[in-house]
């Protein structure tokens, strides 16, 4: 192997002068490329990497074969544990750029300078699954951010959703046990659907803020690009002066925020598990770089106590409404991984990672988080010198006398190893404070010591009630019927019950939905507060509805990087059809034709279309869109294909934006509905074929740009008929 520093396999390096190349350099030192010669890991030459060595051709092997031995027992040992939680990820390099000097409020290096590119690696996972579990399974994402600062590395290690399930690190382990495949058979995985979760959410009201979240559309995200993402506990902004601030983080998506249907997620699970690594991976690949800006909400010191929840309960979150957010940066990912293992595998996040500028407060989850994530690494990476590993390397200096360990690679040169000392160069050397460097922000407190939860942190339901009460109706169908799943897979009545009972303290209406087809009694709110752990002391909000906590109309309006299917066979009309799609690609959506098979389809005028996938290896639910091009032999030919049928069929069902031109609508006719009701739907544009010979493109574009308009809206929460179509 030799060290490389130019191509990478995956993404592409930063041009030189984008600021986030020092990072990228630094990895480059390490990075090794194939060559054409192979060696031992200490440089042998190997000449014969198929036969071991043996006495005779038919005898046994040599335990002298050191290279065998050398290659077998590497193999041996190439696993490391996996993450406890957030061990399926993938991850990107990019970078960050603040807008404005936030010097008035903090004194972090990274947010001083707008010309300033501060390189980053971009962590995202689900958090229940094992490692090669699957990408759309109904579960909380990790957004997790490593700054690469000229002060040390940032982290900020975030989800996408912006509450928790619980209050204090105590519960973290109970919590994370519940959700996790079952201790006796270890079924089933990667689901919260299971008696053990609901049975302790059920018996822990405080998780009912977060359950919403979790049974929202939010937790079957369509890309790691269109979720937000927060850091969920209130931290710190401390300024020059000194001056503290209380700030909440959050990612907003350049894309919007959008949601998988839960039928498609759970199909997507089983026809492309990888569906979110691949997208993130594909879409930096060809150039579509993800973007986020970096939004905090900001409270000054002495008015912690304005709003009527605590800021440092990780169960509530600050209305937008109440406190606006504040866009002051945006993070960019350009490059995707050299490799998944020392890179994305060996990334080591912390959430006590900070810089100068900023600070934690008293959040019990956050501070006990605060431990955790050091003490993982241990187990999971080996040892104390995780930090020296390329990913984790800040791209400034570091120096201490912390020596030795597991895998230690600095070669620290001198006598000493401790301070004070005098012995490096004579001079006396002595570390004893200061105002420069990481400074604690010094917050008074005096108070016993108590294992007690404040009371200010006891209303698990008016922001869950706030929650509910702020989504589109689909949005709220979508939680009933995740909620109805979830407990439909709870074996045990009680467990449903419980859980409905508690659902009564958000909505009545929604708790007696979800009871409906559960096999249960109707809920039954005084029971749940008569049990232990039940709180509510109803909060006083200025607001009922937060408008910003919805999905829909979410993002700019365009079409950027959505995938459109144009479904085609033989006979089909391409001359019509081109304009359409180019049309559609120049607003920036990708499109593929989808056939019964690879290679070409020859069009009615004769003309060879290049096929990229078959309706069995990307079926609808890894599309958008979709076009149905005009062409009577070849919507016939489309109609009497049943894979093309249930294609156009099941992106109706999951509410996509469908465009058929001329015959092509003879697919929709099969909706089986009679009349027109599928054609008539939302979100379904049918176009008669514009006649293109004439040279005049207007018929053409105006097809484009409603299907434009359909597929911007992303889906048709609200589409007619849905029902009537089987899954
Ligand atoms: Fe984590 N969490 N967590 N967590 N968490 C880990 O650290 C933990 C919590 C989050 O891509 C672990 O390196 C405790 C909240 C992300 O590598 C571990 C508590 C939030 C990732 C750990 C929490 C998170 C982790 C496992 C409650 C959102 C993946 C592997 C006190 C703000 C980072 C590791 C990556 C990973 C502990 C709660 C986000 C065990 C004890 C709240 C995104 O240290």
């Amino acid at each position: 192997m030799t060290t490389r520093n130019n191509k990478s396999s995956g993404g592409r390096r930063p041009k030189p002068g984008n600021g986030s190349e020092g990072k990228q350099e630094q990895l480059a030192a390490s990075t090794a490329d194939n060559t054409p010669r192979i060696t031992t890991n200490q440089g042998v030459q190997i000449p014969d990497n198929h036969n071991s060595l043996r006495a005779g051709v038919r005898g046994p092997s040599l335990l002298e074969d050191f290279i065998l031995r050398e290659k077998i027992t590497h193999f041996d040992h190439e696993r490391i544990p996996e993450r406890v939680v957030h061990a399926r990820g993938e991850a990107a390099h990019g970078y960050f750029e603040v807008y404005r000097s936030m010097s008035q409020f903090t004194s972090a290096d990274f947010l001083q300078d707008p010309s300033v590119k501060t390189p980053v690696f971009v962590r995202f996972s689900t958090v229940a699954g094992s490692r090669g579990s699957a990408d759309t399974v109904r579960d909380v994402r990790g957004f997790a951010v490593k700054f690469y600062t000229r002060e040390g590395n940032y982290d900020l290690v975030g989800n996408n959703m912006p509450v928790f399930f619980i209050q204090d690190a105590m519960k973290f382990p109970d919590l994370i046990h519940a959700v996790k495949p079952e201790p006796h058979h270890e079924m089933p995985q990667a689901a919260s659907a299971h008696d053990t979760f609901w049975d302790f959410a059920s018996l822990m009201p405080e998780t009912t803020h977060m359950l919403m979240w979790a049974m929202s559309d939010r937790a079957i995200p369509r890309s790691l690009r269109m979720m937000e993402g927060f850091g969920v506990h209130t931290f710190r902004f401390v300024n020059a002066r000194g001056e503290s601030h209380f700030v909440k983080f959050h990612w907003k998506p350049k894309l919007g925020i959008h949601g998988l249907a839960w039928d498609e997620a759970q199909k997507i699970a089983g026809k492309d598990p990888d569906f979110h690594r691949r997208d993130l991976w594909e879409a930096i690949d060809r150039g579509d770089f993800p973007e986020w800006e970096l939004g905090v909400q900001m409270i000054p010191q002495d008015k912690e106590h304005s709003l009527p929840f605590d800021l440092l309960d990780p169960t509530k979150l600050i209305p937008e409404e109440m406190v606006p957010v504040q866009r002051i940066g945006r993070l960019v990912l350009n490059r995707n991984p050299d490799n998944f293992f020392a890179e994305t595998e060996q990334v080591a996040f912390h959430p006590g990672h900070v810089v100068p500028g900023i600070d934690f407060t008293n959040d019990p989850l956050l501070q006990g988080r605060l431990f955790s994530y050091t003490d993982t690494q241990l187990s999971r990476l080996g040892g104390p010198n995780f930090h020296e590993l390329p990913i984790n390397r800040g791209v400034c200096p570091f120096h201490n006398f912390q020596r030795d360990g597991m895998h230690r690679q600095t070669i620290a040169r001198g006598q000493v190893a401790y301070e004070p000392h005098s012995l490096n160069d004579g001079k006396e050397f002595r570390i004893d404070g200061g105002s420069s460097g990481f400074q604690t922000y010094p917050e008074e407190l005096e108070s016993p010591k108590v294992r007690r939860r404040s009371p200010s942190f006891d209303d698990h339901f008016t922001q869950a009630r706030l929650f509910f009460n702020s989504q589109s109706v689909p949005e709220k169908e979508h939680i009933v019927a995740a909620f109805r799943f979830e407990l439909s897979k709870v074996e045990q009545p009680a467990i449903r019950q419980r859980m409905v009972d508690n659902l009564a303290h958000v909505d009545e209406k929604l708790a007696r939905r979800v009871a409906e087809p559960l096999g249960i009694n109707p809920p039954d709110a005084r029971a749940a507060a008569g049990r232990a752990g039940f709180r509510e002391h109803r909060m006083k909000l200025p607001i009922e509805e937060s408008p910003a906590l919805r999905m829909v109309d979410s993002g700019d309006g365009s079409i950027k990087t959505r995938k459109v299917a144009i479904i085609a066979a033989d006979g089909i009309d391409s001359a019509s059809l081109k304009p359409i799609r180019e049309a559609i690609e120049q607003a920036g959506a990708r499109c593929k034709v989808v056939a019964a098979r690879l290679g070409t389809v020859t069009s009615a005028s004769r003309r060879q279309l290049e096929v990229d996938a078959t309706f069995a290896n990307m079926p609808s639910v890894m599309f958008d869109a979709v076009l149905v091009p005009a062409g009577a032999q070849g919507a016939e030919a489309l109609a009497g294909n049943g894979d093309a049928v249930h294609f156009v069929l099941e992106a109706y069902k999951h509410c996509k934006a469908i465009c058929t031109i001329g015959e092509g609508v003879q697919l929709l006719s099969s909706l089986g509905m009679g009349g027109e009701a599928g054609v008539e739907a939302a979100g379904v544009v049918v176009a008669d074929t514009p006649t293109t010979n004439l040279g005049d493109n207007t018929a053409a574009l105006k097809i484009a740009n409603d299907f434009i308009a359909a597929i911007a809206k992303h889906r048709h929460w609200d589409r007619a008929h849905t029902e009537r179509v089987p899954a």
